[in-house]
């Protein structure tokens, strides 16, 4: 009986430790501990231009979350689920005004929608593209990718609103905006 007692109480506690060890592993991760080791998590201020009849204000990139700035206060900031490693500003669509590009980190492979066809992981972190408009209070989203497929290790956005995106093995795609998102330039 003590013997069978003590067989009890050690496979009890095995089952504990590996629960805690599940539940740190869970933890860590969806709060985005556990990103792969080679992203570059970018920390730095854009001050808009401030041409006539345009916005002005400051983005700052810090912990992985942009905050929106106008006269010294923080008017919005990103989502906390989206792990932003790094953020860009330029006219992507020509239309004089300035939108706000960033390389995200966030779960599953779709945002809220997905083909029908497909049965999409919902857990693990993806690498995104955002789009986002800069409005008074905010910065309205755009245009939100997928997974990319294959990550962008490495990026590059021209003054001419070509964003360079080069993946592990080096190779290098030039996207451009096309009326309602992003297209591999021809
Ligand atoms: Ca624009």
């Amino acid at each position: 009986m003590g013997l069978l007692h003590g067989k009890l109480k050690l496979l009890l506690c095995a089952a504990a430790g590996i629960i805690l060890c599940i539940g740190g592993w869970y933890l860590l991760y969806v709060n985005g501990y556990l990103l792969p080791g080679w992203i570059i998590w970018q920390e730095k201020e854009i001050v808009i231009p401030g041409n006539p009849g345009h916005l002005t204000g400051t983005l700052v990139l810090k912990n992985r979350r942009i905050l929106y700035q106008r006269d010294g206060e923080t008017v919005w900031q990103s989502d906390p689920s989206w792990k932003i490693s790094d953020m860009e500003v330029c006219d992507l669509d020509h239309d004089g005004w300035p939108e706000v590009l960033a390389l995200s980190w966030t779960q599953g492979d779709y945002g809220d929608y997905h083909p029908i066809y497909e049965n999409p992981n919902m857990f693990f972190y993806t690498q995104r593209f955002y789009v986002f408009d800069l409005e008074e209070t905010a910065l309205k989203p755009q245009f939100m990718s997928s997974r990319l497929r294959p990550e962008a290790h490495a990026w590059q956005v021209s003054d001419t609103g070509e964003v360079s995106l080069t993946d592990k093995a080096g190779k290098t795609t030039v996207w451009v905006w096309k009326s309602w998102g992003m297209k591999i330039k021809e």
